[in-house]
């Protein structure tokens, strides 16, 4: 994360909540007011209308449902601490129950966060974390780092004993799941000699940006054999970017998450995998653990669910991971 991005975010700390008014996106049909009493549940993902969220929130919405809770979501427009922040500020002031939280940067979110744990709201996160570990009850995850060594796996199984560079395009430094995955991604693929690691470029998690470092990166280097991108938007404009560069196939492409623009892009080949996560049982989870915390049940400081590696040849068999766009 740049000095810019931590200093925007602890600015937005002291942003009025009107401003979370102004801020505030629905993910998918969500409903609610402000709570009164404590069956009313917040979700807050990373950023909104994003088909991994939206997947959560629908396991979420689920088993709220079945537990007699309620739950209303509230997304940022922007995976940023600088919009996130706000939001948080909002949902204080209406004081729900418990909170499960996307934090978008492992330290600039976790002011706002004690602020809810201070004011007895409970805290659930939910796919990314905290550095600080003491602010929230439970942290449901992928295991991305093992899922950064699956994704070097899977890469170096597809170039075979072909030499080369291999690329990763990252989102923004700070984001938990997603540095997991190029710390898991580097020491995996130092197992394979015959591929070079030349590190990792960042792309504010904007698919135009990862487009074009792709192109930039085939002009700089011309062995280059591989990509892993590490999230949904940086692998969607991964393929954007090969595409252009007629490079389809010649690069193996390996990309994380499961939306369904990468389930058709590996479908016609322009991905050669994808790493898919469980975003609605992350969302299932994250609310039986908020209940459990506010009923006095047993709570699960670390949850880790389910990750797998997806080509064309078993992608039929692993649609259950494929995330959706709404939850009907
Ligand atoms: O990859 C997911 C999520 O796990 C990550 O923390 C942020 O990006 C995604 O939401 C996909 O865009």
């Amino acid at each position: 994360m740049t000095d810019t991005r931590r200093i925007t975010g602890l600015a937005a700390l002291a942003a009025v909540s009107l401003l979370a008014t102004a801020c505030a996106g629905q993910v998918g049909q969500s409903s609610g007011s402000s709570s009164s009493d404590n069956k009313s549940l917040v979700l807050i993902p990373g950023i909104t209308a994003e088909p991994f969220y939206i997947s959560m929130q629908c396991g979420a919405e689920a088993e709220a449902k079945a537990k007699g809770y309620t739950i209303k979501t509230q997304a940022p427009q922007k995976f940023d601490p600088a919009d996130q922040t706000p939001i948080v500020t909002g949902v204080l002031a209406n004081k729900p129950a418990a909170v499960l939280i996307a934090p978008t940067d492992d330290k600039a979110m976790a002011a706002p966060m004690k602020q809810l744990k201070d004011a007895g709201v409970k805290v659930v996160e939910v796919d990314t974390s905290l550095q600080d570990t003491s602010i929230s009850a439970s942290s449901i995850s992928s295991n991305n780092e093992q899922g950064g060594k699956l994704a070097a796996d899977t890469l170096a199984k597809l170039v075979g004993d072909k030499k080369g560079s291999v690329l990763v395009l990252n989102t923004t430094a700070g984001t938990s799941t997603t540095d997991a995955r190029e710390k898991g991604f580097k020491e995996e693929i130092a197992k394979y000699p015959n591929l070079s690691y030349v590190g990792q470029q960042y792309t504010d998690n904007d698919a135009a940006q990862s487009a074009s470092k792709v192109t930039a990166t085939l002009s700089s280097t011309p062995d280059l054999i591989g990509i892993f991108a590490t999230n949904l938007n940086t692998g969607e404009g991964a393929a954007t970017g090969l595409r252009t560069a007629g490079k389809t196939g010649a690069v193996n492409l390996v990309g994380f998450d499961a939306s369904p623009k990468e389930v058709s892009d590996l479908k016609d080949g322009s991905f050669q995998a994808l790493i898919a996560q469980d975003p609605a049982t992350i969302g299932k989870d994250g609310v039986d653990q908020a209940v459990a915390s506010l009923t006095g049940g047993s709570v699960t400081r670390n949850i880790a669910t389910d990750l797998v590696s997806i080509t064309k040849d078993n992608m039929d068999q692993q649609s259950k991971y494929f995330y959706k766009s709404s939850c009907s």
